[in-house]
C-alpha cells in the first residue's frame, strides 16, 4: 500500500473484495426423438461451432446423456437457453438445454 506525507494526494492501492461473475455452461441433454442433424445445425446455429465440431459434440451427448456448448456469463447462457429451446419447440423437438453454474 503506497502512503503520502499530508497533503500530498494519495493514491493507494485497494484490494478489490469484488469476484468475478460467476460463468455458466451451457449443456444439451440427449433424447430418444430430436434428429441427430437438428442437434448439429443448433451447435452451428447458436454455438458458432463449425460441422466437425458440431458433429462431435452432438455425438458426445448421444453417446454420454449431456455435453457442454460453451461457457458464457449468466444472462448469456440464460438467452442461448431461451434460444435453443424456443428453436427445438418451434421444430417440435424435445432437445433440452440447460445451463449451471460452472
Ligand atoms: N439421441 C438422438 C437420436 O438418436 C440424437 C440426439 C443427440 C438428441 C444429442 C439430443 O442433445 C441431443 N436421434
Amino acid at each position: 500500500m503506497a502512503t503520502r506525507k499530508q497533503g500530498e494526494s494519495v493514491l493507494e492501492a485497494v484490494r478489490s473484495k469484488a469476484k468475478p461473475p460467476p460463468l455458466f455452461k451451457v449443456m444439451l441433454l440427449n433424447d430418444d426423438y430430436t434428429p441427430m442433424e437438428f442437434v448439429v445445425v443448433v451447435l452451428q446455429r447458436f454455438f458458432s461451432m463449425n460441422r466437425e465440431q458440431a458433429t462431435r459434440i452432438m455425438l458426445k451427448v448421444h453417446r454420454e446423456g449431456v455435453g457442454i456448448c460453451g461457457v458464457f456469463p449468466r444472462d448469456v447462457a440464460a438467452t442461448k437457453v431461451e434460444l435453443v429451446t424456443g428453436y427445438a419447440r418451434e421444430h417440435q423437438h424435445p432437445l433440452a438445454c440447460v445451463m449451471e453454474e460452472s
